[in-house]
């Protein structure tokens, strides 16, 4: 039974996405060099069971067989990432032309299937000679990655859609700089905040370098991990303003009004001074872009602590060590445990955030189109005896999310599109491949692919432009 077809307006792009350390494997194939991520994951203990990505999901040599899958599932773009080792392995310097040939191939063989590329120049494969001179604490990585973006928009930029500088510089600051998860691994508060700017800056100065040089006519953007904090009792306001501050308008501030929130500053002035903000930085980094790329996933639910037993730190990552979370005052945040289901990951489910996150995006910046860049979830799928994927709870997800997006658009929201993470079960960062976000199943034995039913259910969304409301009786 199907009741209340709601249809997707002209030009609303659907799509799915991945990114280059999670899928291509070949890790040290044709040239490319280490990223902080191999030497991260090769190093004992940061990995669930040791899983590295040095095979993945094997896309490198299997690129064909997937651009079939995108074409099969009508796909109407596909957002993946470049490896900036592949083609500059010593992060600045010589350029490795094998590396710009496999990209190229990749981009010709999404147009000639009607798909059309986004492409994400950093999801995280930092090349390892830049950490070695500091990471994203250090400016020069900025400035190196202005001088990358060169090269790629030379490159590619007559083929490319969409170009987007980074993927959630929350990730890569306070995951891998603060609270050590992620690659590089560090837990240096101060770095974390040096690193959020560095980001900030290689945003602004790679937007320009892309705008300088384009042949064609791409569109330029950001992607964003945003919080979308809920109230969970003493002090929920004040918590919930301390996390926006860090993890949310650390990065729209600057990026698109051009400076530092006042109370972000006050709020981790224990931790540094800011000196490494320089004169004319925040112009460089306030950028017009044609689309803001939004990752949503989850809420999290906060209040002050009370200062009484153990915080609780349900923020959804691996625990951190005590004091390195979140640096300055959002260290006394409490991160509740959320009700309701929830993923394999432990995030709960909450389609209504992903409502009020674009509502509140455009009241912000109302100008700003926005695009939801991932959207997706891990279940423990179960293969059938038959050999189908019957991952039903992917499916619900998806579809929530989906309408939860067609409700932004009918409160005014301009939303431009939305992306399934992820196309193919991959390598999923410090959870290994225990964790499954694929519509397409990967056998990470055989490397075999196997549409799952959200896979399905995705192509004839796509085909008839429309999501269901009722007829599997959710919501
Ligand atoms: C993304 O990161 C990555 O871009 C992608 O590579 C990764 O595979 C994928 O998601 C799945 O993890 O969201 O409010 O519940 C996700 C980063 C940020 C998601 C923090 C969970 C916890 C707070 N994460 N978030 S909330």
């Amino acid at each position: 039974m199907t009741i209340d077809p709601r249809v997707f307006p002209d030009g609303f792009v659907f799509g799915s996405a991945t990114a280059s350390y999670q899928i291509e494997g070949a890790a040290r194939e044709d040239g490319r060099g280490p990223s902080i991520w191999d030497t991260f994951s090769h190093t004992p203990g940061n990995v669930w069971h040791g899983d590295t990505g040095d095979v993945a999901c094997d896309h490198y040599h299997r690129m064909d067989e997937d651009l079939d899958l995108m074409a099969h599932l009508g796909l109407q773009a596909y957002r993946f990432s470049l490896a900036w080792p592949r083609i500059i392995p010593g992060g600045t310097g010589a350029v490795n032309q094998a590396g710009l040939d496999y990209y190229s191939r990749l981009i010709d063989g999404l147009l000639q299937r009607g798909i059309d590329p986004v492409a994400t120049l950093y999801h995280w494969d930092l090349p390892q000679p830049l950490e070695d001179r500091g990471g994203w604490a250090s400016r020069a990585t900025a400035e190196a990655f202005a001088g990358y973006a060169e090269v790629v928009d030379a490159a590619f930029g007559d083929r490319i859609g969409t170009w987007t500088t980074l993927n959630e510089p929350w990730c890569s600051a306070y995951l891998g700089y603060g609270q050590g998860v992620h690659a590089p691994g560090r837990r240096e508060p101060a770095a974390a905040l040096a690193a959020v700017h560095h980001l900030n800056l290689a945003h602004g100065l790679g937007t320009q370098a892309l705008r300088a040089t384009s042949t064609g006519d791409p569109r330029y953007s950001v992607t964003l991990n945003f919080h979308v904090a809920r109230p969970g009792g003493d002090g929920g306001e004040e918590a919930m303003r301390r996390i926006d501050a860090l993890a949310n308008r650390a990065f729209t501030g600057p990026m698109l009004r051009g400076e530092y929130p006042a109370d972000l500053l006050e709020d981790t002035v224990a931790v540094t001074d800011w000196s490494f903000v320089r004169d004319g930085d925040l112009a460089e980094i306030r950028q017009p872009i044609d689309v803001l790329g939004v990752n949503y996933y989850s809420t999290v639910t906060v209040r002050l602590w009370d200062g009484e037993g153990e915080m609780t730190r349900n923020d959804g990552h691996a625990p951190a060590a005590e004091g390195t979370a979140w640096p300055g005052a959002a260290q006394e945040v409490e991160f509740l445990p959320q009700p309701g289901p929830s993923t394999a990951m432990g995030w709960n489910i909450a389609p209504d955030g992903l409502t009020d996150l674009l509502v509140s995006l455009s009241e912000q910046f109302p100008d700003q189109p926005l695009m939801v860049t991932e959207n997706g979830a891990a279940f423990d799928d179960v293969v059938g005896p038959d050999g189908t994927i019957d991952d039903s709870e992917r499916t619900d997800y998806l579809r929530r999310h989906f309408l939860a997006a067609r409700d932004a658009l009918d409160r005014g929201v301009d939303l431009r599109g939305y992306f399934v993470w992820s196309l193919l079960d991959n390598f999923e960062w410090s959870f290994g491949y225990s964790k499954r976000f694929g519509i397409v199943r990967v056998n990470f034995d055989t490397l075999h692919r196997t549409l799952k039913a959200s896979a399905h259910w995705y192509r004839r969304l796509i085909a008839s432009r429309s999501v269901t409301v009722a007829d599997e009786g959710w919501r």
